[in-house]
């Protein structure tokens, strides 16, 4: 067996059981260490790959392709800092439970720690973020080596998407000649049909016995809360209001819940409650006897207090599997229950809760209600921030998705989106609150979706990853872009540094004075200027009719914008007070 066999039958065994485990999408960067990796992927008839040049971008591109397609992606890239540089999407992809596979070509052992040129230490390079890392064997092709390099594959792929899924990392230590030899016959040959380790799991579900033990607690109550924090099944808004019903209880809506859209009843839904919740004295009204959330923790800040105000009551959290994502520090109880199972088996087990209050659930929708009629007035001359994100939103068409940006972003949207029958699917990086790789995430997820995918993101977001444009460019991607440029960071001008006349602006307004219209251009993309709610609309229909990069910009004051907000806030709490 020559070293070319060697190293072209375990590669080619290696990508074909990524096939077979369900992988359809590789992003390869470019460089030389990696190539038996990259040109097999190429080859093999089944995979698409995307080769995006700059690592950073490339991982948070496939991240975004995981994340629309709920499958694992497979990232590779050459020894050195190439691979140091997926590093902010392997954590982004930990914390918020999406499969990456890293495959990182190293140098072999014998050029390790010695000087030779582009090697770094890539053992563990990503600390304890990756469920898994393995350092792969140097390539052979004996028959057992080849069934290795098939279970390596195959076990990657399965603990990736094992929820609660996340990044693996295996580093490939690969000698000189690196170039495969694709003439070898038998290449995709599998001694098995199916993947080398087959998996056979299923959806968790709490004993009736235990259940029952819950829900007794719950007989008594007169106040109870549904939340519904970031998770990505479309499926779970329809159990959850079954239950909210039977039961009398509110449901508050995350924007990235996926409950505020779709077809399903919304009676129940408050997705107002950041906008009220921030009054002390409207929490204390409110003041529940017992909550159970559903997803990860909201991004409401409000939510939070009223959580924390609360912590003598019992609280608590649905996880599908395993995971203790309560940030508030109460002593909360964790269900491990896939949600709809849960929501099935509770209607079913404690069909009402004969003592919840009468009005407890009028009082939140009429609070809704009116926070809602002061999202709804009128816009005035120059747009503002949050107006912008409601006419995205009104004019959005069915089935279209939106990628939301961290910072105001998110927090407009959690103000704005309101309940709809439209389809949308939302999506954003949570999992770290990154401001970086958000062009890049949306683009994958706008490249591996027939539906049109909208990225709303803020000036510095945009700067910080202006590089991910070119994958819009190169693989003519279908993409509206919603820029708010406020020149800098909007969030800080929420925070008391606001007030220092002396550091605020160097170090967190931080204006960065670009025309991002030319960047945009040198992509190929399309650039408007909208001054106000009704030509952004205009603007956002004309870029859902044409294909490829649409960048629509709306410029607002940051200064002007907190006192917007808070003006906003102000007003829907003495009109809640007023009324009650
Ligand atoms: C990678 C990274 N660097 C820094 C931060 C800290 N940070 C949070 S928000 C923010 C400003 C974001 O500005 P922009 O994207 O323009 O949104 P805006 O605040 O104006 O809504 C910064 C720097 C972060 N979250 N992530």
């Amino acid at each position: 067996m020559t070293h070319t066999e060697d190293l072209t039958r375990y590669i080619a065994n290696f990508i074909d059981e990524l096939v077979k485990s369900g992988v359809t999408d590789v992003v390869i960067s470019p460089g030389s260490r990696s190539t038996p990796l990259a040109m097999t992927v190429v080859e093999h008839p089944e995979l698409k790959e995307w080769i995006i040049i700059d690592e950073r971008s490339a991982a948070f591109f496939a991240l975004g392709i995981a994340k629309q397609t709920n499958r694992a992606v497979a990232l590779i890239c050459t020894s050195g800092t190439a691979a140091a540089n997926y590093y902010p999407a392997v954590v982004e992809a930990t914390y918020s439970r999406v499969p990456l596979v890293v495959l990182t070509a190293d140098r072999p052992h014998e050029l390790r720690d010695v000087g030779a040129p582009q090697a770094i230490d890539q053992i563990d390079l990503y600390g304890n973020y990756p469920k898994w890392f393995h350092e792969m064997a140097l390539p052979e092709s004996s028959p057992q080596m080849l069934n290795y390099s098939r279970s390596c594959a195959s076990k990657a792929i399965s603990t990736a998407q094992m929820e609660p899924a996340g990044p693996v990392h295996l580093n490939f230590p690969l000698r000189e000649p690196l170039v495969p030899d694709f003439t070898l016959g038998n290449l995709w040959d599998s001694p098995k049909e199916n993947t080398y380790h087959p998996v056979f799991n299923g959806p968790k579900r709490v004993a009736e016995e235990m259940l029952g033990h819950i829900f007794k607690k719950l007989q008594a109550k007169k106040r109870g809360v549904i939340v519904c924090g970031p998770q990505i099944d479309s499926k779970l808004g329809n159990g959850l209001t079954q239950l909210a019903e039977a039961w009398g209880l509110p449901i508050l809506a995350d924007p990235l819940s996926q409950i505020r859209s779709g077809s399903h009843k919304k009676d129940n839904i408050i997705e107002g409650y950041d906008a009220f919740l921030r009054d002390k004295s409207i929490r204390e009204t409110l003041k529940p006897d017992f909550i159970i959330r559903f997803g990860a923790m909201p991004v409401s800040k409000a939510y939070l207090f009223y959580v924390q105000e609360n912590d003598d009551i019992p609280q608590f959290v649905v996880e599908n599997n395993e995971g203790y994502r309560d940030p508030s520090g109460i002593d909360s109880a964790f269900i491990y229950a896939n949600p709809i199972l849960f929501c099935e088996d509770a209607v079913k087990l404690q069909p009402n809760l004969p003592n919840i209050e009468r009005y407890w659930l009028t009082i939140w929708q009429q609070m809704n209600q009116i926070t809602k009629s002061y999202l709804s007035a009128p816009s005035q001359a120059a747009i503002t921030e949050g107006e912008a994100v409601r006419g995205l939103l009104e004019v959005i068409p069915e089935e279209n998705q939106l990628y939301v940006g961290n910072s105001m972003a998110i927090r407009d949207v959690d103000t704005f989106f309101t309940t709809t029958t439209k389809k949308i699917k939302v999506l954003a990086n949570r999992g770290a609150n990154g401001i970086d790789g958000m062009v890049s995430s949306a683009l994958g997820a706008a490249a591996t979706t027939e539906n049109h995918v909208t990225l709303l993101l803020g000036d510095l977001s945009f700067f910080h990853d202006l590089n991910g444009l070119l994958a819009a460019k190169h693989y003519e991607i279908n993409i509206t872009i919603l820029l708010i440029n406020n020149n800098g960071g909007g969030i800080f001008s929420f925070l008391p540094q606001a007030k220092d006349g002396k550091h605020f602006e160097a170090l967190f307004g931080t204006p960065v004075d670009i025309e991002f219209k030319s960047a945009i251009e040198m992509y190929n993309g399309t650039y408007r200027l909208a001054e106000n709610e009704e030509s952004l609309k205009t603007f956002l229909k004309e870029s859902y009719n044409t294909g490829g990069l649409s960048v629509i910009e709306v410029k607002t004051d940051r200064t002007k914008n907190s006192e917007w907000h808070r003006k906003l806030w102000n007003d829907i709490h003495e009109e809640i007070l007023k009324n009650r």
